[in-house]
This record gives C-alpha cells, sequence and structure tokens, in this order.
C-alpha cells in the first residue's frame, strides 16, 4: 500500500511518519522546497516531541520519501492550511489547490481524504467540484471522506495514536475504506459518519474550548472587580460533576481556536451569535492585558517603563507563534509608549524585533515581567536570582508562577482575574 500526503506541516508530516513507521509507503508532497529539502536531510522545520526520532526512522528506512509533487498512490491525504481571510471569512484555496494537484495522480478506486478543519460542505463544494475533473464517478470508482486530525501540539503522537477519530464519507464505502486505512495506526475508536457532519464535528469541538474561555475570560473581569480570585473560583466550581469551565488569559492563539469559530459565524450569520461574540471577547483580551500592565505601572508611578515579555508562543511549552496573543500584546504596550524586550526558550531564532535569547538581558532594568505563556521554564525560575531589574514587580496572565515564592522575593505580584 501507498499513500500520497500533501502538506508536510504540524499535521501532515507526524501523519506521514507515522504511516511509514507502520510499514506503509509514503510519499509526501509541499508546495515549500525548502520544506522538501529540510525533510529529506532529516531536519525539522517544525518542533515536536518524538517526531525527530520518528522522522529518522521514517526517512532512513525508505518507506517515507518528499517532493514538491505529488504521486500515484493507493491514497491521498490532504493537509494543508484552512485560514481565515482578513475578513474573518474562511480562506480554502490551499484546500482548492492541494486538490486540484492531485487530480491528474488520482486512479480508479483510489481513496482522497482530507484532514485539514474546515467549514460544514468544504468537501462537497470544494473538493468534489475538483475531484470529478478526474472523470471517475465520485462514491463509486474514487472514494472522498473527511477524517479531521484532533491532536494538540505538544501531544501529537499520544494523541494520534490514541484519541478517537471521527471519519465522514462521501458515502459510506468512502467511510469504511478510511476508517480502514487509519486502523494502521489508530487505537483509539473510529468512529462513521458523512462528511459533512464530521466537519462540522471537528469545528464544533474547537468552537466549544473558545466559547467555554471566552465565559471564562469574562468572569475573570468581574472576579477583578469583586476582589476575588478567579482562577480559584473556576477551581471549585469544576469540582461539580457536570461543570468544566476552561481558564482565562491573555488572549486565544493558535491556528485553530482562534479560526475554526470563524468559519460557524460565516456560514450561521445572527444565528452564531454567541460564538461571535466569545471570539471577540478572547480578541479583546491582548487590549485589556496590555491596559492592565499600564495600570499596575500607573499604581506603583513608574513613567516610561521597560515592559519583559516572558513568552511569544501562543501557548506553554511549544515553538508555535502563530495567531499568539503575545505579538498583539506587546503591539498594543508599544502603542502605549512602553519599552518592550521579549524572552521565549521555545523560540530558538530571534522571530520578534523585541525578543532576546537571554533571560538576563530580557530582566535588565525592566519594571515589570509580564507572563503571557505558561511554559514550564517559567514555572521554576528561582525570583531571588533576578538581580538586575530596575523594579520588581511581576504580573502573571496564566496562574503559572506561586505567587508565595515570588512575594518572598519581594515582588510585588499581580495575577489576570483577582
Ligand atoms: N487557552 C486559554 N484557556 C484555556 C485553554 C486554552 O486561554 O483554558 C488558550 C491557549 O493559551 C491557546 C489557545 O487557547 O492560546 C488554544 O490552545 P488549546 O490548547 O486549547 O488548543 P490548540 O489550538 O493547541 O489545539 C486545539 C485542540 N482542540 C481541542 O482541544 C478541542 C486540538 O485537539 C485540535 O486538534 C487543534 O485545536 C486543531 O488542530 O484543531
Amino acid at each position: 500500500k501507498k499513500i500520497c500526503v500533501v502538506g508536510l506541516g504540524y499535521i501532515g508530516l507526524p501523519t506521514a511518519v507515522t504511516f511509514a513507521n507502520h510499514g506503509i509507503k509514503v510519499h509526501g508532497v509541499d508546495v515549500s522546497q525548502a520544506a522538501v529539502e529540510s525533510i529529506q536531510n532529516k531536519k525539522l522545520h517544525i518542533e515536536e516531541p518524538g517526531l525527530q526520532e520518528r522522522l529518522d526512522k521514517a526517512v532512513d528506512s525508505g518507506f517515507l520519501t518528499a517532493a514538491t509533487t505529488p504521486e500515484e498512490a493507493d491514497a491521498f491525504i490532504i493537509a494543508v492550511p484552512s485560514p481565515i481571510n482578513p475578513d474573518k471569512t474562511a480562506n480554502l484555496e490551499y484546500v482548492r489547490q492541494a486538490t486540484a494537484s492531485i487530480v491528474p495522480y488520482v486512479k480508479k478506486g483510489n481513496l482522497v481524504i482530507l484532514e485539514s478543519t474546515v467549514p460544514p460542505k468544504t468537501v462537497e463544494r470544494i473538493m468534489l467540484p475538483e475531484l470529478v475533473k478526474t472523470g471517475l464517478e465520485i462514491g463509486t470508482e474514487i472514494y472522498v471522506s473527511h477524517s479531521p486530525e484532533r491532536v494538540i501540539p505538544g501531544k501529537i503522537f499520544e494523541e494520534l495514536i490514541n484519541n478517537d477519530r471521527i471519519v465522514g464519507g462521501v458515502n459510506k464505502e468512502s467511510a469504511e475504506l478510511t476508517k480502514e486505512l487509519y486502523e494502521t495506526f489508530v487505537q483509539g475508536t473510529i468512529h462513521i459518519t458523512d462528511a459533512t457532519t464530521a466537519e462540522l464535528v471537528k469545528v464544533m469541538e474547537n468552537t466549544y474550548r473558545d466559547v467555554n474561555i471566552a465565559f471564562a475570560n469574562e468572569l475573570a473581569k468581574l472576579a477583578e472587580k469583586l476582589d476575588v480570585n478567579i482562577w480559584e473560583a473556576i477551581k471549585f466550581a469544576n469540582f461539580h460533576p457536570r461543570v468544566n469551565v476552561h481558564f482565562p488569559g491573555p488572549g486565544v492563539g493558535g491556528h485553530c481556536i482562534a479560526v475554526d469559530p470563524w468559519f460557524l459565524v460565516e456560514l450561521g450569520g445572527d444565528t452564531a451569535a454567541i460564538i461571535n461574540m466569545s471570539r471577540h471577547t478572547n480578541d479583546s483580551m491582548p487590549h485589556f492585558t496590555a491596559q492592565k500592565t499600564q495600570a499596575i505601572l500607573n499604581q506603583n508611578k513608574i513613567a516610561g517603563a521597560k515592559v519583559a515579555v516572558l513568552g511569544l508562543a501562543f501557548k506553554g511549552n511549544v515553538d508555535d507563534m502563530r495567531e499568539s496573543p503575545s505579538t498583539e500584546v506587546i503591539e498594543q504596550l508599544q502603542e502605549l509608549g512602553l519599552e518592550v524586550i521579549s524572552f521565549d526558550p521555545h523560540i530558538k531564532e530571534n522571530k520578534h524585533a523585541t525578543q532576546t535569547q537571554s533571560f538576563e538581558e530580557a530582566t535588565k532594568d525592566a519594571d515589570i515581567l509580564l507572563v503571557l505563556t505558561d511554559h514550564n521554564e517559567f514555572k521554576t525560575y528561582a525570583p531571588t536570582t533576578i538581580q538586575n531589574m530596575r523594579n520588581k514587580i511581576v504580573f502573571d496572565t496564566k496562574n503559572c508562577l506561586s505567587r508565595e515564592t515570588w512575594q518572598n522575593a519581594d515582588f510585588q505580584y499581580h495575577l489576570l482575574g483577582d
């Protein structure tokens, strides 16, 4: 058996190496020549625990090859980005182009699977019109399905194997064949449905999280007015067997949760009111964070302050800055006339104009430490070793530092939602 994986990014590459290491010949395709070359040379262009060893094995065994053009195969998996345009509508150009790119290689009996998260009806409206150009009959001569990825960056391999999977086919045979293929390595249950349901399920999952986080952010603002610690309140509420409130923060980042709900807003209009409002609430958090930082500095009568931002990644323990709230918080701080320096131990090359690779340089003459990402490294920092700040103030937006430890080290400690 041979499969062709189109798109070798955060999802496509781990999926490709996992199939390859389970004895399936995989031909990986990416439009980026640089990405293809780095894979051929077993160099990673993304960070993910366990990926390097698995890539080495897949390339050395000869089961994984990479190129910028597709090849004939038994099955095609499309895992390309599906971002939003500046006006918050879905950009499905990559999905359309990837589908078009395989058309010359698709033969009778082949299976075409979309893994990218997309607005419901994308398989029907975007992919099928391309695939009919093969001249083959959909559902009997070629099989088409949506098998959305559901893995969390940082734990991709664990979740790729163990999570349940939802597979939606354009007909039953398409779904069954897709299920059979993923059974190569998936140990969770594979549930079968139609393509549009699978598309909605995936987008619903991420939207559930976004709406829940917006709720938590709203509660955080409320708690500040009440002098209540929202983190403690959420912890207590979650002891209830039917309650699972998420956590507040400086905003929602990443290329999934901050994006997918817009697909439903675009489709739903006024019917998607809660979803729309939640998106706006979460998008307002960087502004709220910057304003609160300024207020803390004002309270302390510090003018011309230098802010040391800790964390540029969109969440803890990943190297991914896509749609990171940190970028926007920094912009807002700069607009307020503050000097900003940033530090992130997971982002190895300076990807932001304010970034330094040295924690010591970041804290030098700083007036406030602003924690925007809950990296494990930050949790273990000993505040007593920080000797070069101008003012010892810390503002934690992720409840990631120990209040006691930092207060004992003479830091003025502030927490979002407290
Ligand atoms: N966040 C909060 N509060 C929380 C949880 C998260 O503010 O309580 C923030 C994070 O800091 C981050 C953003 O939300 O900025 C998103 O992080 P995340 O860990 O919730 O999710 P992602 O984007 O890394 O991965 C999600 C996952 N979806 C669900 O858990 C339903 C993952 O399973 C999906 O595969 C992935 O989206 C995807 O690719 O769609």
